[in-house]
């Protein structure tokens, strides 16, 4: 596997980063996880336009173009001989001093792997994945905006290690005020009486890519569709819940809390938003 790392293709044995680096040190950088389905690098505009947005906001300066990470994307995909699989853009703060201002580092490094991904066995995307509540809260946006995409995920890390050890693979995170705000790498939905809803971004969620996929699709198929402040107590009695994230992709969730969602399995609304997804996923980004 070649990896780029600042303007050049290693072996990944060779793919290394200073001990000095601040997104070592502090977590201080930026990322994005991006597909690659059937040669097609899904949303990579989208992705590249959130990186430049989680950048700006922690006044990271990105060393590459737009155009120049565009074609490092696809040149990643190209040297490892890549169809499908998952790309990790990762952008450091760079080498600096120990202590936490950023003045004096750089230059900012940009790290591009391109790999393979299966978050969830296939047989989760048939019989639905069950989830559960953690004590872990969603950083406080006044904290940190949650919409930053930023290397520091231990909130959520430690959210996703509380579910592990209770025997779930997947967290659901509430916000301060108790609202859900997401999963630890997913977007969550819920359809009600024919609705489709989800938190709006100021509850603590990710503008995730997938989920404004989930919402075109909401519109082609005419679901009527809106952002609701929403609450343990409406996913425990939604009719259907799915998870999305590049990742999980649309991903049917069929227990919150130990309360089954619906019937107990994947619903017939959220088993179509699976299947127009798939579709998209080969035709709507940048060809390799
Ligand atoms: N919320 C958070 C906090 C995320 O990190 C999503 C939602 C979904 O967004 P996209 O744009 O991917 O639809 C993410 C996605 C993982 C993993 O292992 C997930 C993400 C990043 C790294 C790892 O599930 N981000």
């Amino acid at each position: 596997m070649k990896v780029f790392i600042n303007g050049k293709f290693v072996d990944k044995e060779d793919a290394k980063v200073s001990v000095f680096d601040h997104g070592l040190l502090y977590g201080d950088g930026v990322f994005e996880g991006i597909r690659l389905y059937s040669r097609c690098v899904f949303k990579l505009h989208e992705h590249l336009e959130r990186l430049e947005q989680s950048a700006k906001a922690i006044l990271l300066d990105l060393p590459m173009t737009r155009e120049q990470l565009t074609e490092a994307v696809i040149e990643s995909c190209r040297v490892n001989e890549l169809t499908d699989g998952y790309l990790r853009l990762v952008i450091t703060r760079g080498p600096g001093h120990l202590g936490l201002t950023p003045d004096g580092c750089g230059p900012a490094g940009v790290i591009i792997i391109a790999d393979n991904i299966q978050l969830y066995p296939k047989e989760m995307y048939e019989s639905g994945l069950k989830i559960i509540t953690v004590a872990t809260r969603r950083i406080n946006s006044a904290a940190l905006p949650p919409a930053v995409k930023s290397l520091n995920y231990l909130n959520n890390i430690l959210a996703k290690i509380e579910a592990k050890k209770v025997g779930f693979q997947e967290a659901l995170m509430l916000n301060d005020k108790g609202e859900v705000a997401e999963c630890t790498g997913d977007n969550v939905f819920v359809i009600k009486k024919g609705q489709l809803y989800t938190p709006p971004l100021d509850a603590g969620s990710l503008r995730g890519i997938t989920r404004e996929v989930v919402i075109d699709i909401a519109h082609e198929l005419g679901v009527p569709f809106s952002e609701q402040a929403l609450t343990r107590y409406d996913l425990w009695n939604a009719d259907e819940c799915f998870l999305t994230g590049t990742a999980a992709e649309v991903i049917p969730c069929v227990e919150v809390d130990h309360r089954e969602v619906g019937s107990g399995v994947p619903g017939d609304l959220t088993k179509s938003f699976i299947s127009h997804f798939r579709q998209k996923v080969s035709v709507d980004g940048v060809l390799i």
